[in-house]
């Protein structure tokens, strides 16, 4: 007879849990979506002593990656991206001209690096919108998935220094600044994906991380969703690097904040 009553069970479950959620609302960078690139920028973050928090609205952290392309799960990745690869300890192959891994164990892999990196992931987390203050965004506002869609219950804030949209195609907070007039672009609707060409979509993915509005960056597909790059189809080696970048770009933009905060210039 193993010494515990149901009771104990609860009572871990709620104290480990309310922990992580009290640790998750303020931080430096909260990312929203565990697909290929937010999972690698988080990984990156974390092991650069930032506090990180993941939103994702499913059930299971991965994005894109489990299945593969049409359901075989098989991802590929062309050479640049292989020292991603290795240092999450992926096992890969060659095929002609790319290289492929096992989704599952490019998923998991990628979930176990950002966590024991020090990143808190929260699932079944879906970002609703953005909070804004001062013209910058300083935060996200989340709600459980399927409540707030189906019930009016009002949503929770995440407070970061750094918001990061890797929601995949969605680009879901680049639409939420887009549709209240708030980019700098006139349009009704960010442009979206262009249709597919695979090795000017992945460069272009890589190449155009930015900082799309004062405190919101962009990496994965939401940079093609909100800039109108190329899709690329089954590939991930871009979406993997994009992480890496957005990750080295928001590290130099926050140790270039702490360095003004120093000289009083905040
Ligand atoms: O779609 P996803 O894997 O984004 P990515 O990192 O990678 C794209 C590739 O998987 C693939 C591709 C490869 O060539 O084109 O599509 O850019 O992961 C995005 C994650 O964000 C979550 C979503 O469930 C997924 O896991 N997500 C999307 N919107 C929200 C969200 C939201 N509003 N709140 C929380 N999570």
């Amino acid at each position: 007879m193993y010494d515990f009553e149901e009771v104990d069970v609860s009572r871990s479950i709620l104290d480990a849990y309310h922990g992580k959620f009290q640790q998750a609302l303020q931080s430096d960078v909260v990312l929203v979506g565990a697909g290929p690139s937010g999972l690698v920028a988080a990984w990156r973050l974390a092991q650069n002593n930032l506090r990180v928090v993941i939103l994702e609205k499913r059930l299971s952290p991965g994005g894109g990656i489990w299945g593969g392309s049409l359901g075989m799960n098989e991802v590929v990745v062309q050479k640049e991206a292989l020292p991603i690869l290795q240092e999450a300890g992926v096992r890969n192959r060659a095929g002609g001209r790319l290289f492929t891994a096992d989704a599952m164990e490019l998923a998991s892999a990628l979930c176990l690096k950002s966590l024991h990196a020090g990143a808190i992931l929260l699932n079944l987390m879906m970002a609703e919108d953005v909070c804004v203050r001062g013209g910058r965004v300083t935060g996200v506002v989340a709600n459980r998935s399927m409540l707030g869609e189906s019930l009016p219950i009002d949503p929770i804030a995440f407070s970061a220094r750094t918001v990061i949209d890797a929601t995949g195609h969605e680009a879901y907070l680049a639409n939420c600044l887009q549709k209240r007039g708030l980019l700098k672009n006139s349009l009704d609707r960010l442009p979206g994906e262009g249709p597919m060409d695979a090795s000017s979509g992945e460069r272009f993915v890589e190449e155009s991380v930015s900082e799309l509005y004062p405190g919101l960056w962009m990496t994965g597909m939401s940079v093609c969703a909100s800039m109108g790059g190329p899709r690329m189809g089954p590939i991930f080696g871009g979406m993997l690097l994009s992480g890496v970048r957005v990750a080295n770009m928001v590290l130099q933009s926050l140790a270039g904040k702490n360095n003004d905060d120093d000289h009083g210039l905040s």
